[in-house]
C-alpha cells in the first residue's frame, strides 16, 4: 500500500499518527509530494479527481480517500479499536470537528501563501478564525465528552488540528483563554506517534 502524502498536513497527519500508534509502518510506502490548490501534484491527481491529500492506494490499485476514510480503514486493518462501536458517532463529530478546524485554518494559509496581497480578503480571513475558535471554546468547555477517556481517533485528530494551529497560527495564540484544552493538549502530545509526526516545511 502506498500514502500519497506531505509532512506539514494536519489531514495527512491523522493518518500518519494512525500508522505509527497501530505499528503499520512497514506497510505502508510513503510517497512525499509537493500540492496546493493552485498546483496540484500529479500523484495526488492521478489517485483522487480532487487532487487532494491524503490518497491511500491499495495493493490492488483502489484509491482511498479522504482522511476520515483511510483512518477508518486503516483502524479495522490494525485492529487498533480507535473508533470505539459504543461511541463511534461521538468520536466521528469529533473527529469532524476537528476536521473542520483544520479546514478553516488551512483555508486561511492558502489565502496568505497562495494568493497575492491585493487579492486576499482579511474579512473572509477573519471569519474563518471565528469557526476556529468556536470549536476550540466548545473543547474547552466540556462539550465533547470523547475528549476523556481511552485514546480514540477523534482525540488524535483534535491534537493535529491544535498542532497545526501551532505550526501556522501560533500569532493568533489559541491558547489565550483556553487553559483546559491547553493542558489536555499537553498531556495527549506525550504520545510517541503524535511527537514523531510534528509537522514540518
Ligand atoms: N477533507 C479532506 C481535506 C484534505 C485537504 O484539504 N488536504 C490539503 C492539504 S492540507 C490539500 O490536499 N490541498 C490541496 C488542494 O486543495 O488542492 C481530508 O480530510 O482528507
Amino acid at each position: 500500500m502506498k500514502l500519497v502524502y506531505s509532512p506539514p498536513s494536519p489531514f495527512v497527519r491523522k493518518v500518519t499518527t494512525l500508522i505509527h500508534h497501530a505499528g503499520l509502518d512497514d506497510r505502508i510506502e510513503l510517497v512525499n509530494v509537493k500540492t496546493t490548490a493552485l498546483s496540484v501534484a500529479e500523484e495526488a491527481r492521478a489517485a483522487n479527481p480532487l487532487g487532494k491529500i491524503p490518497v491511500m492506494i491499495l495493493d490492488d490499485g483502489k484509491a482511498l480517500f479522504d482522511s476520515r476514510v483511510i483512518t477508518r480503514f486503516l483502524d479495522d486493518l490494525a485492529g487498533s479499536n480507535l473508533y470505539p462501536q459504543e461511541s463511534m458517532y461521538d468520536i466521528l463529530t469529533l473527529e469532524a470537528l476537528a476536521d473542520g478546524i483544520m479546514e478553516s485554518a488551512v483555508s486561511i494559509t492558502y489565502e496568505t501563501k497562495l494568493r497575492p496581497e491585493n487579492e486576499q480578503s482579511p474579512s473572509w480571513m477573519e471569519a474563518q478564525w471565528s469557526k476556529v475558535l468556536h470549536a476550540v471554546k466548545a473543547l474547552e468547555n466540556g462539550e465533547f465528552k470523547s475528549m476523556e477517556g481511552n485514546l480514540n481517533m477523534g482525540q488524535i485528530a483534535v491534537a493535529c488540528a491544535l498542532g497545526y494551529l501551532d505550526f501556522r497560527h501560533d500569532a493568533r495564540q489559541w491558547r489565550n483563554g483556553h487553559s483546559n484544552l491547553a493542558s489536555w493538549n499537553e498531556k495527549i502530545m506525550e504520545l510517541p506517534a503524535l511527537i514523531k509526526t510534528i509537522p514540518t516545511d
